[in-house]
């Protein structure tokens, strides 16, 4: 797949002219709702709390201008390569040039296919079920191929760039303002919604393992960081109901009969440019369109969680094989943290530098080099999976 390649625009057939409204309807309220804006420090340092506490009260915020150009290009670039790296289809062992795929030699789920337009997960009994309902499945251009790649998983061990801004320290310390100093990763994927072709992925909430814990609150399931490389639109992008994060489990299929469509009416878009920066309470209810508007979004997504949520936890094996995650465990999958943190600081040596607490406490130190990039095949194996 190559981004230059332009696909003509198709449409939602009979449903074209409701989505039409319902895009349009869902940005104007997206940009009212009040959860927008740079990222913004006190005097002391902390993220500033009018930003938390509107992050809590609707599930999710979009930070604007977070990433620089520079580190936008060097992204893409990465990203060039990984897609001119893809299997020519799925099980090929081969991109178009003939090399090795990207992906084929890893044990741990990495690519993750899709019919154009498709909806894989919805009405399934995949990943738990957690997706009940199917989204509309538009049709596609007669031209387009019978797959796409649109989520690619383990994604820092292929690009030194994403690995960087998974060091950036506005993540980090919002990171941590959200989950603690002592927050740990979770997972990190790149989500590819072709024009014409990317994939839904259907009305659901994050998280299968502490929905009926005594210890269940609004922030138990952590939270995912969507930096948006070529921004988001209400066509392409991720739609959250907000405040759905504090209910618990919501009944999905019954909230799309009542609506009687997929088109949530409470429903708003993440709106975002090039280099802002999105997230979103994992527990929070979204889900994303098939996208037939001629735009791309590539989302670089990293997750965090807080470290009482996976101490001890077993895990729910949706990312990586289920076990009970212990220190170790939390401590080796860390580690990528560690290289991040220390691959920005040699890229950008004048910025200031994230300090991690459990690293400073524990003494530990990452350095980022042949052996630390050899060392991340596959790591999303260890993935904090709840
Ligand atoms: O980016 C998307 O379209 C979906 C993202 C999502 O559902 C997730 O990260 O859980």
């Amino acid at each position: 797949m190559s981004l230059a390649a332009s696909t003509p625009p198709v449409d939602y057939g009979e449903q074209e002219e409701q989505m039409r409204v319902y895009l349009r309807d869902g940005e104007d309220r997206a940009m009212s709702l009040g959860n927008r804006g740079p990222i913004r420090y006190t005097e002391d340092g902390s993220v500033h709390p009018t930003i938390l506490a509107a992050y809590w009260r609707y599930g999710f915020y979009v930070f604007e201008n977070v990433v620089s150009r520079t580190e936008l290009i060097e992204i893409e670039a990465d990203l060039k390569d990984i897609l001119d790296r893809l299997p020519t289809e799925r099980g090929s062992p081969v991109d178009a040039s003939g090399r090795p795929a990207l992906g084929v030699d890893c044990c741990a789920p990495t690519l993750f296919w899709s019919k154009p337009l498709g909806d894989p997960f919805g009405g399934t009994k995949l990943a738990n079920g957690r997706h009940p309902v199917k989204m509309h499945e538009p049709v596609a251009a007669a031209d387009a191929p019978n797959e796409v790649v649109y989520l690619i998983l383990g994604s820092l061990q292929f690009s030194e760039a994403c690995l960087r801004l998974y060091g950036h320290p506005d993540i980090l310390r919002l990171a941590a303002a959200i989950n603690g100093d002592d927050f740990v990763p979770f997972t990190d994927a790149l989500f590819i919604k072709e024009p014409g072709r990317g994939a839904s992925v259907a009305w659901h909430q994050d998280g299968v393992t502490h929905w009926d814990s005594p210890d269940w609150d609004q922030g138990v399931h952590g939270v995912n960081f969507m930096t948006q490389l070529y921004g988001s639109t209400a066509a392409n992008g991720v739609w959250v109901v907000p405040g759905t994060h504090k209910l618990g489990k919501v009944d999905i299929r019954a909230r799309v009969r009542e609506a009687g469509t997929e088109r949530l009416p409470d429903a708003i878009p993440v709106i975002a440019k090039p280099g802002d920066l999105a997230i979103t309470n994992r527990q929070v209810l979204h889900g994303s369109f098939a996208n037939t508007s001629p735009d791309l979004r590539v989302t670089v997504n990293n997750g965090f969680h807080r470290r009482s949520s996976v101490l001890g936890v077993e895990g729910g094996g949706l990312h990586a094989v289920a076990a009970v995650f212990d220190s170790d465990r939390i401590r080796e999958r860390s580690r990528v943290l560690g290289y991040a943190i220390h691959a920005r600081r040699q890229r950008f040596p004048d910025e200031d530098s994230y300090d991690y607490e459990p690293f400073r406490s524990s003494g530990e130190i990452h350095r980022w080099d042949a052996a630390a990039k050899a060392s991340m095949h596959d790591y999303n194996l260890l993935d904090l999976s709840i």
